[in-house]
């Protein structure tokens, strides 16, 4: 019999409290009540069925899978796709991790952006339109959850800069917003009425042109699965994951530093920044080592998750901001 027994850098798995169950502690307090309401309760889905309507599977498919940029050698297995749909942070259809099948509501065709603010003229733009005005690409990024798991995934999609140059920003913006859709019959999670939907996401303005940056509107070589944040998401590699914002709707051009949804939350725990490194600890638990989705292993964790050579000097003389939270 093998009996495992932690070394130094392995924490305890409870010792990661997922980000609600703090909160839906602190909501019981106050009295909010029906969470389970909120919670809906979805089975884990194969991944083949996860593009639920046939004409947003057709319309997308001849995009996908983009050429590969070999530039981003993510240096880990890919994580399985079935194990990927089926666990996932999408707190609009729940607050744990087994969305999957009732993020399969969400209708992501039409699709509108939203873009406004600080630009030379604001206009919606049709997501079919977005996806013939750019070139998609595929990379492989490892993924760092603040909750200390990880993942290795295949996105398709175009860099963000693409998006920041269709939207014509005036010299005066210094910041990128970023909304996700708020619809509370198709999206219950959003009955939690404790969290201040919708939710919002910012980076500056340098780092929405780093080249890492990323606009994800496939997986898998696919259209991007609804419960991956379909039709259209972020992701930042050396962020921690709750900055990689999903199901974008609205694209704002501003001089103010935005409030992020866990910032509003919980702006102890979780800052503006919340670039990935293992030495400082979340106020709750260690983020020295990660757990790897699909596997039993535990790695540890590295500064900026490994992509500090992209994106250390955005942060040179920041002195005095908390950059790792
Ligand atoms: N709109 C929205 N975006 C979101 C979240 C969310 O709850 N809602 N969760 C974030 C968190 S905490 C993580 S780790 C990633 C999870 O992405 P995945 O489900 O594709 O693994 O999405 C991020 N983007
Ligand atoms: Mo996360």
């Amino acid at each position: 019999m093998l009996i495992k027994r932690p070394r130094g850098w392995e924490i305890a798995e409870a010792l990661a409290t997922p980000e609600d169950v703090f909160l839906n502690r602190r909501a019981l307090i106050k009295g909010a009540g029906s969470i389970a309401a909120a919670g809906v309760i979805g089975a884990a889905l194969p991944a083949e069925l996860a593009l639920a309507r046939a004409d947003e599977r057709t319309v997308w498919a001849k995009y996908y899978p983009g050429k590969r940029n070999p530039k981003y050698k993510p240096g880990r297995p890919i994580t399985p796709e079935d194990i990927n749909a089926a666990y996932n942070n999408f707190y609009e259809f729940g607050s744990h991790k087994q969305i999957s099948r009732a993020a399969q509501a969400l209708k992501v065709r039409p699709w509108t952006i939203r873009i406004d603010g600080l630009v030379e003229k604001p206009f919606i733009l049709d997501f079919d339109d977005l996806l013939k005005k750019v070139s998609i690409e595929e990379r492989l990024y490892r993924h760092r959850c603040v909750e200390a798991w990880s993942m290795t995934v295949p996105w398709s999609g175009f860099p963000m800069a693409d998006l920041v140059r269709l939207a014509r920003p005036l010299s005066s913006a210094r910041f990128v917003r970023m909304e996700t859709f708020v619809d509370k019959k198709v999206a219950r999670g959003q009955l939690a009425h404790w969290y201040p939907w919708p939710y919002v996401e910012g980076v500056t303005m340098a780092e929405a042109m780093n080249a890492l940056a990323f606009m994800v509107t496939g997986a898998y070589g696919k259209p991007l699965h609804k419960q991956f944040g379909a039709p259209i998401r972020l992701h930042l590699p050396w962020k921690y994951g709750f900055k990689s914002i999903k199901s974008i709707v609205r694209v704002s051009f501003t001089d103010k530093r935005p409030k992020s949804f866990w910032e509003t939350v919980q702006g102890r725990e979780y800052g503006f920044w919340a670039n990935v490194n293992p030495k400082v600890p979340h106020p709750r638990w260690s983020q020295a080592t990660e757990r790897v989705l699909g596997t039993d292993e535990r790695v540890p964790t590295r500064i900026y998750n490994g992509y500090g050579p992209w994106v250390a000097h955005l942060y040179k003389n920041m002195k005095g901001e908390r950059l790792f939270m």
